[in-house]
């Protein structure tokens, strides 16, 4: 391989992770705009945090060599749903349904894919709503449709996870078996939680 391809390949995927980067301005400044239009209706606020992340260049070409892909630029687009990722953290339940909602209502959108683990929650105990999507960017001398994985959570939710995640990081962890259990019956209570606070908060607004 010449030195130059080397550094064209570099440019190249570079190029590719800034388009990511403007899939997921585009998928952020729609949820900022449901926020501030349902912030200014009812006076209560959906949507808690909005966080986004483009998937490290280790860890892209960590998943394609765990799927036995080859690495080149179209294999990686074709392949990987979450180089662009946004997280959503919802005040509670319905509100994670309702933003679902309104954003697939929104008619530059397509839907690709829904894994619904709060209705199915895996066996770990993980909860969430994750949805990709495609959006077409406009660049100078292109459109292109780009996917985003959008994962939508609760508060509770999104605690227990990154516990979880740091506890999957760890790979010599004693007494593992005993945490893991621990820590799906933390999600069980977490789930009882924020069902009974979606009732609360219905009994409120019902007064
Ligand atoms: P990281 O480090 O968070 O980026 P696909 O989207 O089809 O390519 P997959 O794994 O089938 O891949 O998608 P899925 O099930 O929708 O989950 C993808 C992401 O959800 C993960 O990304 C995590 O962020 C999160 N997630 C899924 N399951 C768990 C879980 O059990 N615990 C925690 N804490 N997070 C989870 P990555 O790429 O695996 O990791």
């Amino acid at each position: 391989d010449h030195p130059d391809d080397f550094v064209t390949h570099i440019l190249q995927f570079n190029e590719m992770l800034a388009r990511y980067r403007a899939a997921s301005q585009e998928i952020t400044t729609k949820l900022e705009i449901l926020r501030n239009d349902f912030n200014t209706r009812q006076y209560r606020n959906p949507i808690e945090s909005i966080q986004t992340r483009i998937k490290r260049p280790a860890s892209i070409v960590g998943k394609m060599k765990a799927r036995g892909m080859d690495i080149t630029l179209e294999s990686i687009e074709k392949e990987l749903n979450d180089i662009a990722g946004i997280r959503v953290v919802c005040s509670f339940i319905d509100d994670i349904y309702m933003v679902a909602e309104k954003l697939l209502a929104q008619d530059d959108l397509r839907l690709i894919r829904v894994k619904d683990y709060i209705k199915n929650p895996k066996p770990n105990g993980y909860r969430s709503y994750h949805m990709v999507v495609e959006v077409p960017v406009f660049f100078l001398d292109s459109k292109q449709p780009m996917r985003v994985e959008i994962q939508l959570r609760t508060v509770a939710m999104d605690f227990w996870a990154s516990l979880e995640h740091e506890m999957k990081y760890k790979k010599q962890i004693k007494n593992s078996a005993v945490i893991s259990e621990e820590l799906r019956r933390c999600a069980e209570t977490i789930a009882e939680t924020d069902e009974k606070m979606l009732e609360l908060r219905r009994q409120i607004e019902a007064e």
